[in-house]
């Protein structure tokens, strides 16, 4: 006989990837569970439903950024005419509601939406039992097992703490900064992945004393040489960086919000720097949230190295009935839009009889530091490991957006590459742009790159005027011509 379960699909994690699947899977008539739960931070933050990106994550980072943008549009306003008071203040706990309101109304949001689409959602922290049963404990510690045919991992992530005195009693991360109820004072970022530039660059926008920790290099992974331009405009812009450093002791001298702290740290040749700042946020890299779900009960195989799941092209795990997405997957893009997508198409894959699959190549993504950096395709440095140095042509341009002029600031501060391999009739592999608004950009040309549009593709396209993106119908200068490429008023 048939076992009869008491959902066709649970779905662990009321995030980006885990409510578009279960939303996807109700549409084709599933009968489906979505479980979310938010372990509180170590200084007690909590949010509702709808996963990272909505709480502390792409969205109110994006409107922090927005925030610190418009300080520098007050600047600029000056010089194109505007009569503004000489001190324009700003006011952290303004932005931080104004902000948190609109989270609040996209939290509401989720919820109709899984009541319009009859999705069952359960506000409960779950668990394995045994591969097709789940523990689910609410927040007042309710304890009820249910069972699903199938199981959909998609827990996320949460950032990690160095394992250092005081980090968890004295830090934030990024789950607190976003709603934190006092402005920060100085600050420390420690760590230099995307998150911890973001959070320094809008900071220092906002008029705050920002430092960041860089143990190494600026955002591993990503083009090396569009790293350092970020890192040298937001020196200029007010961050200050402290290179190769890492903190070994967070002690509080003063108590109160935000109260002071003193950072001990120490660089590759033992040599001790003391300083003192007002908040200390770790931006150092996050953890997939598999190690308290029961995993050993499920049977699921994870990588041992970084705890996320492995699957095969269908997302599906070791064990058949269970599958993962989103930033918990092992070796796979940690970006809301992937999520997404991975957990659409699976859900038409088990419930709608399709067969289409997430197609993780040539995704766009944006840095959004003080001047934002966009890219699809390969790093310079990844493309010159894959193709070989003699096979690549770089063309590349430094830009000055038209914005820039009047205010007089920023004078070839963006910049714009294409990186396209000879032998294959100049295919372009990688695209970048160093300018404000180049997410907007980005996403745009990125369909061109998954098209396979070559070099004369993009110079066959008319620009549109006055733009900073036409610089890619007209970029003709060589990297390896070694041309001055500084763009002339
Ligand atoms: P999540 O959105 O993290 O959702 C997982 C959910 O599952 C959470 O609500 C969690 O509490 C819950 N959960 C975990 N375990 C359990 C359990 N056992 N039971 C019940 N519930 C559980 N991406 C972009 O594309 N653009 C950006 O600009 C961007 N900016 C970012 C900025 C920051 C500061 C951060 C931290 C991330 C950013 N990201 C950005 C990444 C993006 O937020 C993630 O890729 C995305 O949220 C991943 O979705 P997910 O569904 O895998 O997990
Ligand atoms: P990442 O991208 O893993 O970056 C972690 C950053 O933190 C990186 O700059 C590290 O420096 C630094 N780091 C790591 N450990 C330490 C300690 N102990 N002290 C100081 N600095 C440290 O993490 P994110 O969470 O920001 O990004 C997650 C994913 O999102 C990422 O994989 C992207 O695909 C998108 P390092 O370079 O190792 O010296």
């Amino acid at each position: 006989p048939e076992v009869k379960y008491d959902y066709d699909l649970v779905v662990i994690g009321g995030g980006s990837g885990g409510l578009a699947a279960s939303k996807e899977a109700a549409l084709w008539g599933a009968k489906v569970a979505v479980c979310d739960f938010v372990v509180p931070t170590p200084i007690g933050t909590t949010w509702g439903l709808g996963g990272t990106c909505v709480n502390v994550g792409c969205i109110p980072k994006k409107l922090m950024h927005q925030a610190a943008l418009l300080g520098q549009a007050i600047n600029d306003a000056k010089k194109f005419g505007w009569d503004l008071p000489e001190n324009v203040n700003f006011n952290w706990l303004t932005m931080v509601e104004a902000i948190q309101a609109h989270i609040g109304s996209l939290n509401w949001g989720y919820r109709v939406a899984l009541r319009e689409k009859k999705v069952t959602y359960l506000n409960a922290y779950a668990e394995f039992v045994d591969p097709h049963t789940l523990k689910t404990t609410d927040r007042r510690g309710k304890v009820n097992n249910i069972t699903a045919r199938y199981v959909l991992l998609a827990t996320g992530g949460r950032p990690r703490y160095p394992d250092i005195p005081g980090a968890k009693e004295y830090g934030i991360t990024s789950d607190d900064i976003f709603s934190l109820q006092h402005h920060p004072g100085k600050t420390l970022c420690v760590g230099a992945s995307y998150i911890a530039l973001e959070c320094a660059g809008f900071l220092a926008g906002l008029g705050i004393d920002a430092t960041v920790m860089v143990r190494s290099i600026l955002l591993r992974g990503f083009d090396q040489q569009i790293a350092e331009l970020i890192g040298g405009y937001m020196e200029k812009h007010g961050v200050q960086f402290k290179r190769g450093y890492v903190p070994t002791k967070i002690e509080r001298i003063e108590e109160g919000s935000p109260g002071r702290l003193k950072v001990t740290s120490e660089n590759g040749d033992g040599e001790i720097l003391e300083e003192e700042y007002n908040t200390v946020l770790f931006a150092i890299g996050r953890d997939a949230c598999t190690s308290t779900i029961g995993i050993e009960n499920s049977g699921v195989l994870l990588n041992p190295k970084n705890g996320k799941v492995i699957t095969d092209e269908k997302e599906q795990s070791n064990v058949p009935h269970i599958y993962a997405i989103g930033d918990i997957l092992d070796g796979k893009l940690e970006l809301t839009p992937v999520a997404i997508q991975a957990g659409k198409l699976l859900a038409r894959r088990i419930f709608g009889n399709q067969t289409l699959l997430t197609d993780y190549a040539n995704v766009p993504t944006t840095v959004f530091t003080p001047l934002e950096y966009g890219c699809v395709g390969l790093s310079e440095e990844d493309a010159i490991k894959k193709y070989g140095e003699a096979d690549i042509e770089v063309y590349h341009s430094y830009i000055t957006p038209l914005e820039c002029t009047v205010p007089k600031r920023d004078d070839n501060a963006g910049y714009a590459k294409l990186i396209c391999v000879k032998s294959l009739n100049e295919k372009v592999v990688g695209f970048h742009i160093l300018a404000p608004n180049a997410g907007e950009i980005t996403q745009g040309f990125a369909i061109g790159l998954k098209m396979g549009a070559t070099k004369a593709d993009f110079s066959n396209l008319i620009g549109i005027h006055p733009t900073v993106a036409e610089v890619f119908t007209t970029l003709s200068i060589t990297k390896s011509s070694g041309a001055d490429v500084f763009q002339k008023g």
